[in-house]
């Protein structure tokens, strides 16, 4: 079975329905056709100050809400990225391997560093990249599932591999991005033209799946749509129909096509309303069941600690593959 590795940061508590529809989802699909590696990345989420509290709260709260979204620890291998040692340590390597001004080209970077300005900007955030190849490179992973905005994270992937295999001989796969095309970008529901992201301008955008379902609703009710009245896709010229569009046939299956159908000379609200009742009925149950999780936190905790040691087993190996190539003295 091809191999396929990805990561969320446990930062904001909840996900996001960016998140879900652009990434998770996609996790629990694939559990079931590949051999699937899916951790929650506390080592990137401490590229911004983090409250120790609040990040371990929140590293279980992430974990709950993948298993409470359908990642099966039997068909799957769940952990905490800091569980697994050598990720930090695969990480120092492909560093020196990295270019300071191919760094510099990360887009993500720069966005989120303009927006908190240098002097608030750590170093692990410039690098966070370079630790997310070797997340990948680790598990020799064939392809990483995620959203649009970590496709020039994979490319970078991509280019060390081939350079450690070029220089020190062929030790890693070449990963592919596995990116679906309709749920790439889901965006913010007050600014379609920024993706869903949890730093967004305004909280009024921002679907978070542990909200209060009725907040979500309203939120969905009061998206900003154009002063047309056609419901149809159109991504360039209805880019918030189009986003509602899409959330709708994801969380219900409906084809764009018999949505669009549907709402056939109808009004803006009324594919609101039915879509801020589709909402309640997603995120209620997957409230609910996250709680469950976190109400019994000795069985997560263990859970996380059998994904940690499968992971730790293949990363080891690699690491030791890799450090061997390099010409590092092997410890007696
Ligand atoms: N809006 C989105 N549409 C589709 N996919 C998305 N992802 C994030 N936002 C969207 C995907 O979610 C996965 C986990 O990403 P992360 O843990 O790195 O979260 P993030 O990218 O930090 O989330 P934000 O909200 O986008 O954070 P900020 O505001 O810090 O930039 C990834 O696969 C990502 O593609």
């Amino acid at each position: 079975r091809p191999r396929v590795l990805s990561g969320i940061q446990p930062t904001a508590g909840s996900f996001h329905l960016g998140n879900y529809l652009g990434a998770v989802r996609q996790w629990v699909a694939l559990q079931e056709s590949h051999d699937a590696f899916y951790m929650v990345v506390d080592l990137h989420a401490i590229t911004v100050p983090q409250d120790p509290a609040e990040l371990r709260s929140n590293t279980r709260i992430a974990a709950a809400q993948l298993l409470a979204a359908g990642l099966d620890p039997e068909r799957c291998t769940l952990f905490v990225q800091s569980h697994v040692p050598e990720h930090a340590q695969l990480a120092w390597v492909m560093n020196c391997l990295t270019g300071f001004g191919e760094a510099s080209r990360m887009t993500q970077f720069k966005d989120k560093s303009a927006k908190q300005g240098a002097d608030r900007t750590s170093v692990g955030l410039f690098t966070y990249p370079i630790l997310q190849v070797a997340d990948i490179l680790l598990y020799q992973a064939h392809q990483v599932p995620v959203g649009e905005d970590q496709r020039q994270h994979i490319e970078l992937t991509r280019d060390l591999a081939e350079r450690f295999n070029t220089r020190y001989g062929d030790t890693f796969t070449i990963p592919a991005p596995y990116i679906l095309k309709e749920t790439a970008k889901i965006y913010d529901l007050q600014d379609p033209s920024a993706k869903m992201s949890k730093s967004a301008a305004s909280p009024k955008g921002l679907i978070n799946l542990l909200d209060d379902p009725k907040a979500s609703a309203k939120k969905v009710k009061s998206a900003v749509t154009d002063t047309d009245t056609v419901i149809r896709y159109d991504a360039e010229n209805k880019p918030g129909v189009s986003n509602l569009l899409t959330i709708y046939s994801t969380l219900t299956g409906a084809s764009i096509a018999e949505l669009e159908q549907k709402y056939e000379g109808k009004m803006y609200g009324a594919l609101k309303t039915d879509l801020a009742e589709v909402m309640v009925d997603f995120v209620t149950p997957f409230r609910d069941r996250t709680q469950e999780y976190l109400d019994d936190p000795e069985t997560l905790d263990s859970i996380l600690a059998k994904g940690a040691e499968k992971a730790r087993a293949v990363a080891a190996e690699t690491l030791a593959t890799a450090y061997d190539r390099l010409g590092f003295l092997p410890a007696k």
